[in-house]
């Protein structure tokens, strides 16, 4: 098996016997922990997403970078770590190298966690919004990595469409040209993150994990370039943030952060924070209850798909 054998990737005792028998896994991102939520709710998020792919019938893989060595699937000590480790870095793919050559530690983005997952053999992933196209890109690019990763990755990943901070116009058009699937399932637009839906329509609708299964089935018979899938599943109407509250405070926040000079890696982390602070604390529910869902649909996925 390469999860056991890869010297480049520690999985778990409890992955590795998952991975080497078929039975379903799913990966889950650490940025998310580390970054994209406030302490010490953090921890207890991490700890509840795994429980809730437990109760989905299949075993959860948090990654991260412990050290310089890429880990699949962590204790409990080290989602510890993962929440409250002053100092962690965010890690991109491009950043891994660096990361185990320097041994150092951090968190995994969808781009890097991605990547580890495909690598291990886990094929469905699990996250809150992708990164992508950022506003304002007519004047400074700036795309997350996530993009070009989903483009050369097969990987499965259950997401609330794109962080809604970002052009989610400009990013469907980049997912289209870079040959990215996208099926949303039981929903025709693609969703807003904090909201259910941003507006824009999506090509396909699919009802279930078992038709999103299949989907996975159909890449494999077809080959081709080795590109993600992605399930674009809504917060409920009743859990999503109120709408123009949101827009309300995401153009205060982002005029903060053109004000303070925020750019790069720290511009996500920092937009998401002062929603949380701008809607007292209603974006942090929103978010919260994306992820449950998203991760609660990449379990009934995994399940489906070991049954193949
Ligand atoms: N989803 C969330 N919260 C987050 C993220 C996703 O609900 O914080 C993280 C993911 O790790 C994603 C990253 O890859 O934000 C995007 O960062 P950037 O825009 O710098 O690529
Ligand atoms: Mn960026």
């Amino acid at each position: 098996m390469p999860s056991t054998t890869d010297p480049a990737l520690r999985p778990s005792a409890e992955v590795a016997e998952a991975l080497a028998s078929g039975a379903p896994v799913v990966a889950l991102e650490s940025t998310i922990i580390s970054h994209g939520l406030p302490q010490p709710r953090n921890l207890e998020v991490a700890r509840e997403l795994e429980e809730i792919v437990r109760k989905a019938g299949a075993v959860p893989a948090t990654i991260a970078v412990l050290d310089g060595v890429a880990r699949i699937g962590l204790d409990e000590v080290e989602l510890v770590r993962i929440a409250t480790e002053p100092g962690l870095r965010k890690l991109g793919q491009r950043d891994l190298p660096v990361a185990a050559a320097l041994e150092a530690s951090g968190a995994t983005t969808v781009s890097a966690t991605s990547f580890l997952a495909a690598r291990a053999g886990i094929r469905v992933f699990a996250t809150g919004g992708l990164g992508g196209v950022h506003r304002g890109w007519t004047e400074e690019q700036d795309e997350s990595a996530d993009l070009d990763t989903l483009a050369r990755t097969r990987i499965t990943v259950v997401c609330a469409g794109v962080k809604s901070i970002l052009d989610v116009p400009a990013t469907l058009q980049r997912l289209e040209t870079r040959g990215v699937t996208i099926a949303g399932l039981r929903t025709d637009t693609f969703p807003g993150f904090y909201l259910h839906s941003s507006g824009e329509p999506i090509d396909w609708r699919i009802e279930s994990p078992e038709q999103a299964a299949a989907i996975m089935r159909g890449q494999d018979a077809l080959g081709g370039p080795e590109t993600a899938l992605i399930i674009a599943n809504p917060v409920p109407v009743a859990e999503q943030l109120d709408p123009v509250l949101h827009d309300r405070v995401l153009a205060e926040a982002l005029a903060a952060a053109e004000r303070e000079g925020v750019t790069g890696q720290a511009i996500t982390p920092f937009l998401l924070s002062y929603l949380v602070r701008g809607t007292d604390g209603a974006s942090l529910e929103a978010n919260l209850a994306a992820v449950r869902g998203n991760v609660r649909v990449a379990g009934d996925i995994a399940v489906a798909w070991s049954g193949r």
